[in-house]
């Protein structure tokens, strides 16, 4: 008989997929937390995916011509219409499952882009795509700004962050405005199945692509992805990054379902200074001490908006009786 080492497969739950679906020599920057996420979310779903992909960093690092770094069926799709196509993709999945030719299988499709293909160009097409109810997930990577095309700002740079198009200077303190509540946006289109995540907290994320599987409907993931190199960071500081972004509480790590919302990575009471967040980055470099408050305040908001719901939403099956 085997032993309990010999049989460790059996005994142990399995953790991680080892197989990889997004491979290594892509040429994504050093440190790049959006490639680490795509693989994680890739390891997460499994060989039954297809990926449409709105163009994007992750589009043109991950398939030079005549190269990919995808093992799993991937469309490359324009900037605005990654969450169209997967819309598409569904009903063709669902033709097929109905002509009994994927009848075995759980094929599920899964459209991603970055914050600019997601918050701004791409918005329409996931709000059709979610409303309409498809079978389908939507990630979006959020890196903050449009990094590919060289750093522009979109609807999720945060304020203070200096960018190509927003530049911090003598008159400018960068962007003015702050990012767009996706997921908010998303709940209120009564998608089932919505939470935020970072690759910072990979079991928390895989977790979360694994529950969005299972949803018979839409589902929507938020991720945030730190890119060394339009935060103006160390490469080898992106996981702490993206840890200090929820140890601060400018990104917590919640989930949405059927309505009801719940922190999946639990805060400290008192979160830590914000500061701790901002000054490793040279995008906030220029920052003062009052803009560093207004920050602050913006950030604050949002969390403790999230605190509030956490307290007192019920699921949609709770509110109508
Ligand atoms: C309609 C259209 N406008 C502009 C572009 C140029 N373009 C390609 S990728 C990109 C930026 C992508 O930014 P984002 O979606 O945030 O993804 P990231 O590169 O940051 O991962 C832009 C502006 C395009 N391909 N199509």
């Amino acid at each position: 008989m085997k032993s309990i080492v010999e049989n460790f497969d059996l005994f142990a739950p399995k953790l991680v997929d080892k197989e990889e679906y997004y491979c290594s020599g892509h040429r994504a920057c050093q440190g790049c937390g959006e490639a680490l996420a795509i693989r994680l979310m890739a390891k997460a779903l499994g060989k039954d995916t297809v990926v449409t992909n709105a163009t994007g960093c992750m589009e043109v690092t991950a398939t030079p011509y005549p190269t990919t770094a995808w093992k799993l069926p991937w469309v490359h799709v324009a900037f605005p219409n990654s969450a169209a196509v997967g819309a598409g993709v569904e009903a063709a999945l669902k033709s097929l499952r109905r002509k009994g030719k994927i009848a075995d299988r759980d094929v599920k499709v899964v459209s991603i882009g970055g914050d600019g293909g997601s918050f701004d160009i791409g918005f329409q097409a996931i709000s059709g795509a979610m409303e309409r109810g498809h079978n389908m997930i939507y990630i979006v990577y959020d890196n903050e700004a449009y990094m590919n095309t060289g750093i522009q700002r979109s609807g999720a740079t945060p304020y203070g962050a200096s960018t190509t198009t927003r530049p911090a200077g003598k008159q400018s303190v960068g962007n003015t405005t702050w990012k767009k509540n996706m997921a908010e946006i998303m709940v209120a289109h009564k998608v089932p199945y919505v939470a935020t995540a970072c690759h910072s907290y990979p079991f928390d994320f895989m977790d979360k692509v694994k529950k969005a599987k299972k949803v018979n409907g839409p589902a929507f993931i938020h991720c945030l992805a730190v890119c060394p190199t339009g935060w103006r960071c160390p490469s080898d500081a992106c996981i702490k990054m993206g840890r200090l972004a929820v140890e601060t509480g400018v990104f917590p790590l919640y989930e949405v379902e059927n309505g009801k919302y719940k922190m999946t990575i639990e805060m400290p009471k008192k979160l830590r200074p914000i500061e701790d967040y901002l000054k490793p980055q040279g995008r906030f470099r220029h920052l003062t001490p009052d803009q560093i408050q207004i920050f602050k305040g913006m950030a604050m908001l949002e969390y403790n908006k999230v605190l509030e719901r956490i307290k007192h939403s019920k699921s949609w099956s709770d509110m109508t009786s």
